[in-house]
């Protein structure tokens, strides 16, 4: 029996890392974590049981630093490397460079990832090995001449894609031969430039493809098994939004055909570790087992891995770990089964109003479901609430992945995972990954690739503010929330003071400028909010974890997270963040502020002794805070002249203004 590694080095970040962590963990594999100076602080470096700092936050300093992640790997006595995905994951150079270093590459080989690398090649072992590839010409001549004369002959339209690219990188369509030359020329110095190398292969254009790939696995004794189908479809800019298993609308023809496929193409090149081969299907009369073709082959474990372990109720990071120290495959196909449909959403950090630009921003709230009716949900990220997404790597903030008996129900789960989900501090796609759940052709399986691009006014709508939410993040701030009806007396009087029912002042920011509003405790439960625009009533009860807050136009529940300066309305999916602007803040921000007196710590203005005007002496009290049941006198830390003092019975927080003096000037 072949010994499990006793320690093994993650070198990457996020999501991955903590996801091959827990793995190696749950198999008592010690865990040496690497990390940048950005990352210091993150998740993966927190779970691991050792961790090494590998340079400055850009990648070339840190995560493709080669040399100091082998150099950390010997440093810490790791015998193996995960690479996760991305970074260095599919870079032959690194697994050669491991080896070299006595070390085992937890995946591939070199040669395997080479052999992959380059689409042509690829393309031409494939067609060897009796795997259907996409009809075109991928030989070494690349006159115009030639090129000009095979697209001719696959028939336009058809796609120039440089063989070093990838993911859509170096790939372009052209619809007529009076185009080819000038678009050949333009695929090629794109191609130069990004990947170094010009030469290109000529393909017919499948027309409304869909993507779907399978998962194979081989070991280092010649053995080989797919484990099922993933559509990934649903893509925008040849990045993954939306990820399931099985394919939706597959027959068990077209499923045995394309994994005998994908079996046959892993075996041809004996491939070891996980894989997975891409295929392009032309759907346009449903999936047929004579329309579906090899586009490349990834040599790593993927981001949507999760979506097959849950319908096969596999560890695949297991699988690799086993497979790296010379164990044959855990399980023969016959005893690899599909049980139910599992769909994965990738929830970023972007602002698909400002198409889809990365956001960067602290997670000031982050809530997940812990569960969800009819479904297992699991959540894979790498990010806690308070961390602050990066702008030097992937926004990614996580996978939502969910497991049901069917398609139907996974959606359905979903959707209610999304809407569940609760995100304040960061702009994300959380309602563009709702919004395509619910999309009518999605749901229904008619799929493609293009379903995005082409429907993404509709899918990308601006963010509403729900009516209530405005009037319920007033009368939280005012905290006179936290003093629900009681028996004890005292309470009772909350909101007012000797002289009736009392404005509780509320400042939000609105379009950049102060708004004040007031609210005052109508009855129990009622509460009156007062501004410009007159007194609007609205009614408050608690619920399970949240508010529920209704009024004339108004029916809404909601929850509710404070952020810096602000306060956050969370409610099916959406976030909406106002903006508190602190009274004493505002004399500063308008420039004529003195010195301040601020809060040692939160509470309740018991009583104020003096007023704005007053002139004062050291030591004097200026009001009395009731905190943590003690009262506290606040004196005059100078002699001076008051320019603005709190309201009597305000709530205040830790460090907001109490007085303001007057500025010697
Ligand atoms: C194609 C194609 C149509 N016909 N090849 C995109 C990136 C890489 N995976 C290959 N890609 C495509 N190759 C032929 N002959 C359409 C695409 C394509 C695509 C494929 C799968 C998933 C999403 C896609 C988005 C745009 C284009």
């Amino acid at each position: 029996m072949t010994k499990m590694f006793s320690r093994i080095l993650i070198a990457n970040r996020g999501e991955i890392a903590c996801r091959v962590i827990r793995t190696a963990q749950r198999m008592g594999i010690g865990t040496v974590a690497v990390y940048s100076d950005a990352d210091a602080q993150s998740l993966h470096v927190a779970m691991a049981d050792e961790a090494v700092n590998i340079g400055p936050a850009p990648v070339t300093d840190s995560y493709l630093r080669a040399d100091r992640i082998i150099e950390a790997a010997l440093a810490t006595g790791a015998e193996a490397i995960h690479p996760g995905y991305g970074f260095l994951s599919e870079n032959p150079g690194f697994v050669d460079a491991v080896v070299k270093a006595g070390l085992v590459f937890i995946g591939p080989s070199a040669d395997s990832i080479r052999a992959m690398g380059l689409k042509d090649a690829a393309k031409r072992l494939m067609e060897k090995a009796g795997v259907p590839v996409v009809p075109g010409y991928h030989g070494e001549a690349q006159e115009l001449v030639v090129l000009a004369s095979k697209a001719r002959e696959i028939g336009y339209p058809v796609l120039i894609k440089a063989r070093a690219g990838g993911g859509g990188k170096g790939m372009r369509k052209v619809d007529s031969p009076d185009d080819f030359a000038e678009t050949l020329g333009s695929a090629r110095r794109e191609a130069k430039s990004a990947f170094g190398d010009d030469r290109v292969l000529v393909e017919k254009y499948v027309a409304k493809p869909r993507h779907i790939e399978v998962q194979v696995f081989g070991d280092n004794h010649g053995n080989a098994v797919h484990l099922y189908e993933r559509d990934c479809s649903l893509q925008r800019r040849h990045q993954k939004v939306i990820e399931e298993a099985p394919a939706p609308g597959i027959t068990e023809e077209m499923r045995a055909a394309m994994t005998s496929a994908a079996v046959k193409a892993a075996l041809a090149i004996k491939y070891s570790g996980a894989g997975t081969i891409e295929f392009i299907v032309d759907a346009t009369e449903g999936l047929k087992p004579d329309r579906f073709w090899f586009m490349e082959m990834n040599t790593r474990l993927q981001v949507e891995h999760p979506v097959t372990e849950m319908i096969t109720g596999l560890d695949l990071v297991e699988w690799q770990l086993r497979v790296a120290v010379g164990e044959k495959l855990p399980l023969t196909q016959k005893q690899i089964l599909l049980n139910g449909h599992a769909v994965e959403a990738r929830l970023y950090a972007e602002d698909p109003a400002r198409s889809f630009l990365p956001a960067i921003g602290t997670l000031h709230h982050l809530a997940f479901p812990a569960n969800i009716t009819n479904g297992d949900i699991r959540i894979e990220t790498g990010v806690r609430a308070g961390d602050t997404i990066s702008p030097f790597y992937d926004p990614m903030i996580a996978k939502l992945v969910i497991h049901a008996p069917d398609r139907a129900s996974a959606l359905a789960s979903m959707e209610n995972a999304l809407v569940q989900t609760e995100i304040a501090g960061t702009k994300t796609n959380l309602a563009f990954l709702a919004a395509l759940i619910r999309h009518e052709a999605f749901s229904s399986g008619d799929v493609d690739t293009g379903l995005i691009d082409r429907d993404l006014a509709s899918l990308v709508t601006p963010a509403i503010v729900p009516a209530g939410a405005k009037e319920l993040a007033i009368i939280v701030e005012s905290r006179l929330l936290e003093y629900p009806a009681s028996d004890d007396p005292w309470a009772a009087l909350r909101g007012y003071s000797h002289h009736g029912s009392q404005n509780y002042p509320v400042m939000l920011f609105e379009e950049e400028k102060p708004v004040r509003y007031g609210v005052c405790v109508l009855d129990d439960g009622r509460y009156g909010i007062s501004s410009g625009a007159g007194t609007f009533e609205v009614r408050i009860r608690r619920e399970a974890g949240g508010w529920h807050i209704t009024g004339k136009g108004i029916n809404l529940r909601a929850k509710t997270a404070a952020i810096p300066n602000g306060i956050a309305v969370l409610s099916r999916g959406t976030a909406s963040s106002f903006a508190i602007a602190d009274p004493f803040l505002l004399a500063e921000a308008t420039g004529n502020a003195g010195d301040r007196l601020s809060a040692p710590m939160p509470g309740l203005v018991k009583s104020v002794r003096v007023s704005a005007g007053d002139a004062v002496k050291k030591g004097q009290i200026l009001l009395v805070l009731e905190a943590m049941k003690m009262e506290h006198t606040i004196t005059a830390p100078h002699d001076g002249k008051i320019a603005e003092i709190v309201l009597e019975g305000s709530q205040v927080k830790e460090k907001s203004s109490l007085a303001r003096f007057e500025t010697g000037d």
